[in-house]
C-alpha cells in the first residue's frame, strides 16, 4: 500500500462530480487500500477517491474508536434513508486544512453501496459515523463544508486558500 497526495482546496477538481464504479477490479481495490492508507497516515476518519484527484463514487472511512481498526470500504454509496433526528458535529476536511465548522445533518440513515466483493450490501449507522458518511458523499457531489457556509463567509475562506496555494509560506 501506499499513500497519494490529498487534493486542497481551491483544485477546482473538488467541484467535479464523481462518475461511479463500473466494476469492482484490481485497480480500484488497489485505489481503495491506497486510500485507507492515505487516510490513517493524514489522519482522518474518512476519505472520498476524489481528494486523491480520482473522482469516481468511491469512499473510504473508519471511526473506530479503539486500538481495533474498522476499515469500510463502500463503491457507489448511495443514501437510502435519512433518520428525522440531526446532531451538530464540528466538521473537518483533509481538503481544507485548518478549518472547522460545525454542520448539523441527520443523525442517523440507511446508505447502500457495493462491498470489496462487488456484493451490493446495506449499512445503517448513527452517531460520527452517519455525519462522515454524509460529508464523504457530499464530495462524490462536488461538495464541500464551506458550501454550508454563508456566500460571503464562503468567499472569504476560498480567498485565504487561494492566497495560501500561490504563497506557500503565508
Ligand atoms: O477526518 C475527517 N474528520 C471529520 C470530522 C467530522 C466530520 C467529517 C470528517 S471527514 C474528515 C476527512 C475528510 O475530509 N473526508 O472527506
Ligand atoms: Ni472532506
Amino acid at each position: 500500500m501506499s499513500t497519494l497526495p490529498i487534493v486542497k482546496l481551491p483544485d477546482p477538481i473538488l467541484r467535479q462530480t464523481s462518475t461511479p464504479v463500473e466494476r469492482v477490479d484490481g485497480e480500484v481495490l488497489k485505489l481503495a487500500d491506497d486510500m485507507l492508507d492515505t487516510m490513517y497516515d493524514a489522519p482522518g476518519i474518512g476519505l472520498a477517491a476524489v481528494q486523491v484527484g480520482v473522482p469516481k463514487r468511491l469512499i473510504v472511512l473508519d471511526v473506530s474508536e479503539t486500538d481495533e481498526p474498522d476499515p469500510l470500504v463502500l463503491f457507489n454509496p448511495e443514501i437510502k434513508s435519512l433518520g428525522a433526528e440531526t446532531r451538530i458535529h464540528e466538521e473537518g476536511c483533509l481538503s481544507i486544512p485548518d478549518y472547522h465548522i460545525e454542520i448539523e445533518r441527520p443523525a442517523s440513515l440507511v446508505v447502500g453501496y457495493i462491498d470489496r466483493d462487488g456484493k451490493p450490501r446495506e449499512l445503517a449507522a448513527e452517531g460520527l459515523l452517519a455525519t462522515a458518511i454524509q460529508h464523504e458523499i457530499d464530495h462524490l457531489n462536488g461538495k464541500l463544508i464551506i458550501d454550508f457556509l454563508s456566500r460571503l463567509k464562503r468567499d472569504i475562506v476560498v480567498r485565504k486558500f487561494k492566497k495560501m496555494a500561490r504563497e506557500p509560506s503565508a
